[in-house]
């Protein structure tokens, strides 16, 4: 059994060799990118097993995200080649510092990764890990991406754990998709929620996103350099439920970047997680991870030592304050 299996779309990523506008930008370094493989990358460098279940082209672009993402210690072997249709890839600028706000271009339509559906998955490759790791990028990709999301958050006897991250991408999405609403039906399915307080459903406010979405056993709601709360739901031995609500501040860091942190986080937490250590912990292993991400250009950054981030996680709230 392995301990996760994430399933997305990756791509071959372009950062820019300079500042600025896109239209502006002279060259650009190739890198990897995709919100799933980036959780299973840092899982796989953080010690545990992680395969990748994905469609890639039969082209150079996919030839370098299965290598590049193998070469992380991730298990490749479920992952398809499609002869017709290419890998996806997508640009980006680097960003205001203290906005992050940044132009993204993706060449993804019709990608291989699109074309991934219920028929052409390799079920059993999912459904043999301990968690499995989804986001709200893939039901955004085709209507054969949403009924694979929908067959995988289904509940099923013995299915893994499933960990949700809304993602949304708004550009992802047509207006008649109705996205927002479609992220929360997903999520509804999901054991674990990671979602921004200010994504998807503009809620605001922890307790407000919450009270939308009570079924997650685990609800991560993200609140950017504020921290995260998690709503953990929990039955007694009577048969009482209750809710234990944990909030976790963030680590002051110097950003750099800030894409792909919340991957990290999400690593961070699930590897706390597998190691079955208590919500707060998990919330703090989840800033770690993301801090060292944050700390870096790309989106991809080594996890803090196993021994040394579970010393910064169990020092007292007061240095976590
Ligand atoms: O999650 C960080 C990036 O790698 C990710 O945003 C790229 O998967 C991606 C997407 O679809 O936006």
């Amino acid at each position: 059994v392995v301990d996760v299996v994430a399933l997305g779309e990756s791509m071959v990523t372009f950062l820019p060799s300079v500042p600025g506008r896109l239209a502006d930008v002279p060259s650009f370094d190739r890198a990897i990118g995709g919100a799933e493989s980036n959780v299973a990358c840092v899982l796989a460098a953080a010690g545990h097993t992680a395969r990748w279940v994905s469609r890639v082209g039969a082209d150079g672009f996919g030839d370098h995200l299965v290598e590049a993402i193998g070469a992380y210690g991730v298990d490749v072997s479920a992952v398809r080649r499609d002869p017709d249709r290419p890998t996806g890839v997508y640009f980006r600028t680097a960003g205001d510092r203290a906005t992050d706000a940044h132009e993204v271009a993706y060449y993804r339509a019709g990608s291989a990764a699109s074309a991934m559906s219920v028929r052409n998955t390799d079920l059993d490759a999912i459904r043999s890990a301990r968690v499995l790791h989804l986001s709200g990028i893939t039901p955004a990709l085709s209507a054969d991406c949403l009924d694979l999301m929908r067959e995988l958050t289904a509940h099923r006897p013995g299915r893994p754990l499933v960990s949700f991250d809304v993602n949304h991408r708004p550009g992802l999405w047509r207006e008649e998709d109705d996205g927002a609403r479609v992220l929360l039906d997903l999520a509804r399915g999901a054991d674990i929620v990671f979602v921004g307080e200010d994504e998807a459903w503009g809620l605001g406010g922890p307790e407000a996103v919450r009270a939308a979405l009570p079924e997650p056993e685990l609800l991560v709601v993200k609140q950017g350099a504020a921290g995260a709360t998690a709503f953990q739901r929990t039955v007694g031995a009577d048969g009482a439920e209750a809710t234990h609500v944990a909030s976790v501040p963030a680590l002051t860091v110097d950003v750099v970047a800030a894409v792909g942190a919340g991957d990290a986080f999400a690593a961070g937490f699930l590897s706390a997680t597998l190691r079955g250590l208590p919500v707060r912990e998990r919330l703090r292993h989840g800033h770690l991870t993301a801090a060292a991400t944050l700390t870096v250009p790309g989106d991809l950054a080594a996890p803090p030592a196993r021994d040394h981030a579970d010393r910064l996680a169990a020092l007292d709230d007061d240095a976590w304050g």
